[in-house]
């Protein structure tokens, strides 16, 4: 999971947290069909963000995201409805649920790019709870939106809330690109069969769970490279960088259609190489191409000293 996974999930809880307490608050002030209706507003929506972001997480593993995305849900379901009543803790643990699974499933069935627009929707929505707390009529009779007073404190918080949840979400979505801690690589200096000669490293970059195992990678200048794409996910990944001037690439299995240009592509459970000899020294960017994947994270740096 990478840093906008765990930037939703807390932002969930934080927002939980914050619709428990006005809730709270709230509580003698709506009747029992409200309480019920916040109760479903709040999960279902909650529910939906959570399993998307699973489900397109933890693409070909449906029955693991599904599970936890209805556990999820439905825990925020029974916390919200647990305020209030009986019924509404029966609600909002089967809304949870059910949105959980709906929205792992959907996950599962849609490229990166749609669930970060998905998640940004229901998040809005979740987020949105809020603001039925200032619709909804009082239970003495008085609408409270006659009242501008009253009216002015939810939607002060609300309108605080959406803007650092929605800021938040984009600077997160943004942090992705500038990826986090990196894993040295455990490079092997090995003699190829067809060029004994000279030495040939062979560096393996691992794919799972929609990550790249290794992110950071150290070559020398004009030492020819093994590269290997060992794909453990249940989907095709891919490697993709531009690296000026290098020499003799050769692959079973390249696509590049620019010069300078390697691409090396292996799908779900399939190892790929690309063999190569970097000549020029700098930092290069390498990505995954399939829609949505670099998004979510699939960026590495290829350095050459
Ligand atoms: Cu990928």
């Amino acid at each position: 999971m990478g840093f906008y996974q765990i930037f939703i999930l807390v932002s969930l809880a934080v927002l939980t947290i914050c619709v428990l307490m006005i809730s709270r608050y709230e509580k003698n002030k709506v009747n029992l069909m409200q309480c019920m209706m916040i109760t479903m507003f709040f999960s279902m929506n909650t529910g939906l963000t959570v399993g998307i972001l699973l489900g397109t997480t933890f693409q070909g593993e449906l029955f693991f995201s599904t599970v936890l995305a209805c556990l999820i849900g439905s825990v925020v379901g029974l916390l919200i409805g647990m305020n209030y009543s009986l019924l509404s803790v029966l609600e909002g643990t089967m809304t949870g649920l059910m949105s959980g699974m709906m929205g792992a499933m959907l996950g599962e069935m849609i490229n990166g790019n749609q669930s970060m627009y998905l998640v940004r929707i229901f998040l809005f929505l979740s987020i949105s709870t809020i603001f039925l707390f200032v619709i909804l009529p009082r239970k003495n009779g008085t609408e409270y939106l006659q009242s501008k007073v009253a009216i002015l404190k939810p939607l002060l918080i609300g309108l605080f809330i959406s803007v650092y949840f929605m800021g938040g979400v984009t600077f997160a979505e943004k942090q992705v690109k500038a990826k986090e801690p990196l894993i040295h690589n455990n490079h092997t200096q090995t003699k190829t069969e067809n060029n004994p000669s000279v030495d040939t490293k062979n560096i393996t970059i691992q794919t799972f769970n929609m990550e790249y195992k290794q992110t950071e990678i150290v070559l020398e200048k004009d030492q020819p490279v093994n590269l290997i794409l060992n794909n453990q996910d249940n989907i095709e990944h891919d490697i993709e960088v531009i690296l000026p001037n290098i020499n003799e690439v050769q692959s079973d299995h390249d696509h590049s259609s620019k010069a300078n240009m390697i691409h090396l592509h292996a799908n779900s459970k399939e190892t790929q190489s690309v063999r190569f000899i970097p000549t020029t020294a700098g930092s290069y960017e390498f990505v995954c191409t399939v829609p949505g994947h670099k998004e979510l994270g699939m960026v590495g740096k290829i350095i050459v000293k």
